[in-house]
């Protein structure tokens, strides 16, 4: 299989396709589990989510936990570069929260696990050089839906490469529908968000997903994927992503003592298509910004410090602390 890297001969490569999709990528994304929309966002709005995320870095508010409020002499530079990912930007910007419902976003996923749509969690990734990736992982193990909904857009700010840290992907891993468990690893190429083990695919399955700034990829919840380092000099490899997946399904994320898993349902999300069948329920203000952990110098072969709390529901470990999810 040649890897999914953007036009290098003038011509999209397997995988890429436009807004709206036709039937060829729908297939495309049920057997491969990813697919890219090529350059689907401009380069107006791309700037202005640029300059808007490097002001949320400057933490002015104290809202974002784990991450110290910038001293104003600070550059956007200096800013960007302290932090690898923030969780959650679209409670503290309301042009963060607009991008949930891009247009192009929606009009995909309608396609692909539509027509009731919710959205879940957004993150925006900086990425400096030097910054650590994010190991093998699915992210339905963090965010469980009932029917395998699950959807990542993942919409690169810059363009994305092998260099950078590009997200890298198993195709059609998401088949088997299998969850793999995940172990605390101890790889300082990595953040500190536990790695999947056990999967029965070699590097030679694993592809990179180059794109240039302002595609859009939107991978299956089943899917393993990760992402390396960034090496280059100097640069970000900055890209939001959101989680989305059907308003339909009830949503155990996280953990209330004394509740049912059965009926768990996590209602702090925003609807981005159709309706919400369990609008009677209401909606809570559940998850707080955070800032994600790296510790790229130490790995990770130890316990988080952040100690899990209804802030973090993707990082709650109540129950069993030894098992937790780290930095997700
Ligand atoms: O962008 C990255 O480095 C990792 C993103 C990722 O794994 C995810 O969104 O699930």
């Amino acid at each position: 299989m040649e890897p999914f890297t953007s036009r290098n001969d003038g011509r999209p490569p397997k995988g890429w396709f436009n807004s709206p999709l036709d039937q060829r990528a729908e297939a495309f994304y049920k057997d491969n589990g990813f697919l890219v929309l090529d350059r689907a966002v401009g380069e107006p709005e791309l700037d202005a989510i640029l300059t808007e995320a490097a002001d949320l870095c400057r933490n002015r508010d104290g809202l974002i936990e784990n991450l110290p409020t910038a001293p104003d002499d600070l550059d956007d530079e200096a800013v960007m570069s302290r932090a690898l990912c923030i969780h959650y930007p679209h409670k503290l910007s309301q042009l963060f929260l607009r991008m949930l419902s891009h247009r192009v976003i929606v009009e995909t996923l309608t396609r692909l696990i539509g027509p009731d749509v919710k959205c879940i969690q957004s993150m925006m990734f900086f990425k400096a050089a030097g910054k650590p990736g994010q190991a093998w992982h699915q992210d339905e193990i963090f965010i469980p839906s009932r029917d395998r909904s699950l959807a990542g857009a993942w919409l690169a700010l810059d363009d994305a490469t092998i260099e950078n840290g590009c997200l890298w992907v198993i195709p059609g891993s998401h088949k088997p529908g299998v969850i793999w468990h995940l172990e605390q690893h101890n790889d300082p190429r990595f953040d500190c968000t536990r790695e999947a083990r056990g999967f029965p695919y070699t590097a030679a399955d694993e592809r990179p997903v180059e794109v240039k700034r302002g595609s859009i990829i939107f991978f299956n919840g089943y899917l393993l994927h990760r992402s390396l380092p960034n090496v280059a000099k100097r640069g970000y490899r900055r890209s939001l992503v959101n989680h989305y997946m059907s308003a339909q399904s009830l949503l155990a994320w996280g953990w209330t003592e004394g509740i049912n898993s059965g009926w768990q349902d996590f209602r702090d999300f925003v609807m981005v298509a159709g309706h919400d069948p369990y609008a009677y329920k209401g909606l809570e203000d559940l998850s707080k910004p955070y800032l994600r952990s790296e510790d790229s110098i130490h790995g990770c072969g130890r316990p988080s410090s952040r100690p899990p709390g209804r802030g973090n529901p993707a990082t709650a470990v109540r129950g069993n602390p030894a098992t937790g999810v780290a930095g997700r």
